[in-house]
């Protein structure tokens, strides 16, 4: 029967894949079942990053899998790429991110904005996982609106000086490093490739947050920090170029997000198909078929939304006001999941030992970085009406 089995796939999307694209997400599924499920609530407890799965997952060229081989990448599709965050959040939305960083957000622009130069430096080296990258784009008063940041570019003889804060930035101080967006002396926003071992460059691990426990979460201090030219990404001008970036990570969050709801659907069935409460299993009340089913329903939308995406992305058609969309239903209806998951689970639900309480706590971040709901709803509001309600008005 559709859907009883150990993955979750009710409508059949599973036929509409290609066969390279079913063995990237079994390759990657098998890793996560293995190495991510286990071990991930005791790091996660301990607020740590499992750092073994750094070279593990460059081994199979996971960063930026859909970028193209002449740079040492996998040159995967976009739907075989989705179907590997979707795994990696099956697991844990720290690993996920780790990866949509690595490569969303930092790979990417070095590719699409990058001199070939650049490229040649970093890509390779970074697909295989020996370096790391962070993306500092929020600052400690500019999240949703990063057109305010305060961070400066001052254009020195022979290259920039950067001063300013970056908050909330994973991978921080894992990052050999950091791509760091500021304001030139014009007030035009340029991406720049920082040393984090340079002068005046400083990195804080975040100890105090009670979601995403399996990731590294810093702020950057950066005090007169010189950048060469060459360290200057020549085609990264404007703030359109760093909102692009964003558009390929929250392209993957709309698939890993399926993952982690799957995760939390598949628990609490089995959970409640084997607990007895008034002398039955409790899967066998109306109430708790209902849950079920409801969440089955969404994780079922969410997965055609971002198969559909994808293949809009293969195509080249695709608008990143849906890719708002999908971000936005898909992290909103897994947090949904996973808080309902969790209440099925009763008391055990609160516990490590089992996953849906993690992966809640996750998804708050989740719902929160690269776009919160409200910027997205905003996004969305704007394209089908045209009329901008971001604000602008001085408080
Ligand atoms: P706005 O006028 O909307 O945009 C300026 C230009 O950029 C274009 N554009 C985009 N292009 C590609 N992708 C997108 N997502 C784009 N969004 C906008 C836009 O068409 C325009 O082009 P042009 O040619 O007309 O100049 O600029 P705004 O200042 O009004 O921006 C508004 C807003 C709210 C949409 C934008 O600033 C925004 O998206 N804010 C949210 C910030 C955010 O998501 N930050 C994420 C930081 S990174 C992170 O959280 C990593 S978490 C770890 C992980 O990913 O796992
Ligand atoms: P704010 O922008 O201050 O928003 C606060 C609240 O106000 C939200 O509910 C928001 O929806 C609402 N709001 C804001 N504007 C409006 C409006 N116009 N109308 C209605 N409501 C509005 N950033 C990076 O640059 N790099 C990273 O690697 C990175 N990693 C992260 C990892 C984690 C775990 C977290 C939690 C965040 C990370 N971020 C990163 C930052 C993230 O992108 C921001 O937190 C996010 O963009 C929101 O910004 P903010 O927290 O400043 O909230």
């Amino acid at each position: 029967m559709p859907g009883s089995g150990d993955r979750l796939d009710y409508f059949g999307i599973d036929a509409l894949l290609s066969d390279d694209e079913r063995l990237a997400r079994d390759t990657i599924g098998r890793i996560v079942d293995r190495e991510v499920i286990p071990k991930i609530g005791r790091a996660w407890l301990a607020g740590e990053f499992p750092r073994d799965l750094i070279g593990t997952l460059g081994a199979l060229r996971v960063y930026g899998a859909n970028l193209p081989a002449e740079y040492g990448c996998a040159g995967m599709n976009n739907v075989a790429y989705g179907l590997i965050m979707q795994e990696l959040e099956r697991g844990d939305s720290g690993v996920r991110s780790f990866a949509s960083v690595q490569g969303g957000l930092v790979m990417y622009p070095i590719y699409e904005f990058g001199s070939e130069a650049q490229r040649r430096r970093w890509l390779p080296a970074m697909a295989a996982g020996e370096k790391v990258g962070c993306f500092g784009l929020t600052e400690p008063t500019a999240g949703s609106d990063p057109a305010a940041m305060q961070t400066r570019a001052r254009r020195r003889r022979d290259g920039w000086a950067i001063t300013g804060t970056k908050m909330w930035i994973t991978n921080g101080s894992l990052a050999d490093v950091a791509l760091v967006w500021a304001k030139d002396e014009q007030g035009e926003i340029r991406g720049f490739l920082v040393d984090p071992a340079s002068p005046g460059f400083s990195v804080h691990d975040i100890h105090t947050k009670a979601s995403m426990r399996a990731s590294v979460t810093s702020e950057l201090v950066l005090e007169d920090v010189e950048v060469s030219e060459d360290d200057a990404l020549p085609k990264a001008v404007g703030l359109g170029a760093a909102l692009r970036c964003l558009t390929q990570a929250r392209y993957g969050i709309a698939w890993g997000a399926v993952g982690a709801a799957i995760a939390c659907y598949e628990e609490a069935r089995a959970y409640a198909r084997e607990r007895i409460a008034f002398g039955r299993p409790i899967a066998a009340s109306q109430i708790i078929q209902e849950r079920l089913v409801n969440m089955v329903t969404e994780i079922t939308k969410a997965q055609l939304l971002a198969y559909h995406l994808g293949r809009h992305k293969d195509a080249g058609t695709m608008r990143y006001t849906q890719v708002s969309l999908a971000k936005r239903n898909n992290v909103r209806a897994a947090l949904a999941i996973a808080r309902d998951a969790r209440s099925i689970l009763g008391a055990y639900g609160i516990t490590l030992e089992y996953h849906a309480m993690r992966h809640a706590a996750n998804l708050e971040s989740v719902d929160t970085y690269e776009g919160t709901y409200d910027v997205h709803t905003l996004i969305l509001g704007r394209d089908i009406t045209g009329l901008d309600a971001f604000g602008g008005a001085t408080p």
